[in-house]
């Protein structure tokens, strides 16, 4: 058989690497303009989980508190799930049903997720995993640009640009190809600063490090904007005529002089005005941007992290500038169009507001409902899993696209929650942790095994496109909705075929902020992607937001003041370390698909912790051993990486596994007061020494079921 070549993109991160894919399963990378034909190693072996003999290939299902699942026939599987959502609903109202989405995704699926939910189910419980994400940058970009797409620009203006200011971000392992732009911004002889806690590889080729004590992100902010002030590098003319609320920022930042930083962050007196004076040169020559990603955004505070840092580049008048601006790196796949088509709480398609009457007006017309029968806003993420269990609380709780058990903050608690659920729903390629605790696994096809569209963090639309045949026996995420929507009264305005849920999303986002209504498939072919808005078929989508000004209602930005304050738990006696968390290259979130990867598994087999040797000595760690991170809310296992890259007050443990080895059995639940963002990124641990020897977690140890996993 001749070999057959298709062109998509990668199923994992936000950069979604451009490659073509055989029909035998092998990967070439493409030259598209975010990879520019480099990919990761978690691209180059994306398709070993194609073939790979742990995929579920048919639904399971669970006795009530019986320890294993039994393989039924589809019309079974659907057959129970609408039952139990039916009984839950007669019981207790139409929020007793809960929907937990997932910015993996594809739009199609993100959109007919919530629409599903809003009016088959009726409930208002909807929100997902990017709730854990990009929640805290999209509310501040909100609120002080009228928008919220990640970067307001092509990844190439970036690499052309003479300045960047990334907080939190380790691109070099998290986007890898990424990299490539970042360093064009310094072999030029332009700027790099990264801000970290840690001596990341991205920060091995910045040109400068802020090395902060985690949590400390809005410190630093306001006081480089009062440097930036004081040192005379705002930008009047642009605040006066772009911007409005300057002199309350101010009046904040006034109080944030650079020695006061210093004590707070660590970072000294001279990198903040290195950094200011930096920016100000990029801005004056080829252009400067300040980047946040998720170490500066998972806090408590994180929504007002990120404002600060858009108070900084307005008040150094960046946005709208050539090759310059705030940008923030959206993660997951479809991070981006998985918050705009209507699956956040908060929501409906097109980016609009679900308590906006105009807005309920447009989409119920399009869903052929009356706008009083959609239901209001719901509860975020964590708050969802909080009131399983509680009076008025989801009894019934369906999955697509995420491994909540692992992933959220305080997992134990978040297990017990699933726990008490009556029925637990998880569609999922595989056997992740979560969809060992439901009562009934649905296996659905994974990225190119079907076809859809995904928004990557540049804000262009792209195609993923089919170039493998399922196994046997797995049905689309889109069949599974349409096939329950059948069950539950609704035979019409579920199809399945992505494309006509396309262009009815394209219908619903029309006039909204997130506008598709100018983007068809075609054109995503022949142009090589299309970045929204695009508001006509015949006109371009929007690659450069701001230039003519701001989508608020006065054309204008927002400064919006915000002050800082300690993060929800601080080190002490007890728990006298910092612990931070995040990703290595090898390993994607949850770890559900690149654990199943032979070589990736062999790569990081378990979950290493980072300290400093100070803080090694002082524990009396040595590296290579057996520790345990424990903190109020529980512990969690790991092998001591003993590693001057690291503050010696703080210990880092990446989240890629379950079981006794998932550091958010330790996180901190606290969320943000605006986003609904948990605290990942900072909480207080003690180390200690573990005495019995812990095997390394095996997923298939966890659950039982009739079939065969390997
Ligand atoms: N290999 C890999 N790549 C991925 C993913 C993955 O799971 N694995 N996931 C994708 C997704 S969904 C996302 S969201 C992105 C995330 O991409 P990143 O944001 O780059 O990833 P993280 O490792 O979570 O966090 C980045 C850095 O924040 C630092 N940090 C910790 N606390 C603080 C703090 O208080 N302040 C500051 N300034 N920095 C701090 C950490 O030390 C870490 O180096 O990656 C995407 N790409
Ligand atoms: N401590 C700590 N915790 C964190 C973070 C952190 O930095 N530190 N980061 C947070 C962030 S940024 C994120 S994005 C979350 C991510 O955490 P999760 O939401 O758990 O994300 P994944 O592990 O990608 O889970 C996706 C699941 O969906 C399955 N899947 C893949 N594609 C499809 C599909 O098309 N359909 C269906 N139905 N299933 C599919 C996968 O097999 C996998 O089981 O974790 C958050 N948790
Ligand atoms: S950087 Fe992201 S999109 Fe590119 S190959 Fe790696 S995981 Fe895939
Ligand atoms: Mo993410």
């Amino acid at each position: 058989m001749p070999v057959e070549t298709v062109e998509t993109h990668c199923p994992y991160c936000a950069l979604q690497c451009g490659m073509a894919l055989d029909s035998q399963s092998q990967i070439t990378p493409l030259d598209f303009p975010t990879n520019r034909g480099g990919l990761c190693q978690k691209g180059w072996t994306a398709a070993e989980l194609l073939g790979s003999g742990q995929r579920l290939t048919t639904p399971l299902v669970r006795e009530r508190r019986s320890a294993s699942f039994r393989p039924v026939d589809w019309d079974t599987a659907l057959e129970v799930v609408s039952r139990g959502m039916r009984a839950a609903q007669n019981d207790h109202g139409p929020d007793a049903v809960a929907v937990f989405g997932g910015g993996g995704l594809t739009n199609e699926k993100a959109y007919q997720l919530g629409k599903f939910a809003r009016t088959v189910l009726r409930t208002s419980s909807i929100d997902y995993n990017g709730r854990y994400c990009m929640s805290s940058a999209a509310a501040a970009a909100n609120r002080a640009f009228g928008i919220d797409r990640g970067l307001p620009f092509p990844v190439i203006d970036l690499a052309a640009t003479g300045a960047v200011l990334l907080m939190g971000g380790n691109v070099a392992e998290t986007m890898p190809p990424f990299m490539q732009h970042l360093l064009a911004v310094r072999d030029r002889g332009g700027a790099l600063i990264v801000a970290d806690p840690r001596r990341t590889a991205t920060v091995e080729a910045a040109t400068s490090h802020l090395a902060l004590t985690p949590g400390t992100d809005l410190e630093l902010a306001l006081g480089l904007l009062h440097i930036a002030v004081v040192d005379g590098y705002v930008d009047h003319r642009y605040v006066a005529d772009r911007t409005a609320g300057f002199d309350d920022v101010w009046r904040v930042a006034t109080q944030w002089w650079p020695e006061r930083v210093e004590r707070v962050t660590g970072v000294p007196v001279a990198s903040q005005r290195a950094a200011v004076r930096a920016l100000a040169a990029g801005r004056e020559g080829r252009g400067a941007v300040v980047l946040t990603a998720r170490g500066a955004e998972q806090h408590g505070n994180g929504t007002d992290t990120v404002t600060g840092l858009i108070n900084l580049s307005l008040a150094l008048g960046l946005p709208g500038r050539p090759r310059s601006g705030y940008g923030c790196l959206t993660g997951q796949g479809n991070g981006q169009g998985g918050r705009e088509h209507g699956q956040k709480a908060d929501q409906l398609p097109g980016y609009r507001k679900i308590d906006d009457p105009l807005a309920r007006e447009h989409v119920a017309a399009v869903w052929g409902v009356h706008p009083s029968a959609l239901p209001g806003p719901g509860p975020s993420a964590y708050e969802l899993i909080e009131r399983i269990g509680t009076g008025d609380g989801p009894r019934s709780l369906l999955v697509h696209g995420s491994n909540l058990a692992v992933s959220s903050p305080r997992s134990g608690r978040v297990v017990e929650r699933l726990g008490s659920l009556d029925q637990l729903v998880v569609c999922d390629p595989f056997m992740s942790e979560t969809a060992a605790l439901a009562d009934v696994v649905l296996p659905v096809t994974q990225w190119a095994e079907e076809e859809g569209t995904v928004t990557n963090l540049e804000g262009r639309v792209l195609r993923r496109r089919r170039a493998a045949s399922p196994p046997p026996g797995v049905r689309t995420d889109l069949e599974v909705l349409s096939g329950l929507a059948a069950r539950l009264g609704h035979e019409t305005g579920f199809p399945s075929d992505p494309r006509a849920i396309f262009d009815e999303l394209r219908r619903a986002s029309a006039g909204g902020v997130a506008d598709y209504s100018g983007i068809t498939w075609e054109r995503i072919d022949t142009e090589g992607g299309v970045f929204w808005p695009c508001r006509s078929e015949h006109g371009p989508g929007q690659a450069r937001l701001f230039a003519d000004g701001f989508p608020t209602p006065d054309g204008r930005a927002r400064f919006v003041a915000v002050d800082a304050g300690p993060a929800a738990e601080d080190v002490d006696d007890e728990y006298p370390v910092y612990l931070t968390t995040g990703r290595i290259a090898q390993h994607y979130q949850s770890g559900t698909q690149t654990r199943r990867v032979p070589v990736l598994a062999a790569a990081a087999s378990e979950p290493r912790v980072e300290m400093h040797p100070d803080l090694a000595t002082s524990s009396g760690v040595r590296d290579g051993e057996r520790v345990r991170l424990v903190s109020r809310r529980g512990s969690a296992s790991g092998t001591a990486r003993v590693t001057a890259s690291i503050r010696p007050d703080t210990v880092f443990m990446p989240f890629h596994w379950g079981g006794e080895q998932a550091v958010n059995r330790v996180t901190n639940p606290a969320l943000d007061p605006t986003s609904r963002m948990p605290e990942f990124k900072v909480c207080a641990v003690r180390i200690e020494r573990e005495s019995v020897d812990v095997r390394p977690h095996d997923v298939r140890a966890e659950f039982a079921w009739e079939g065969e996993m390997s």
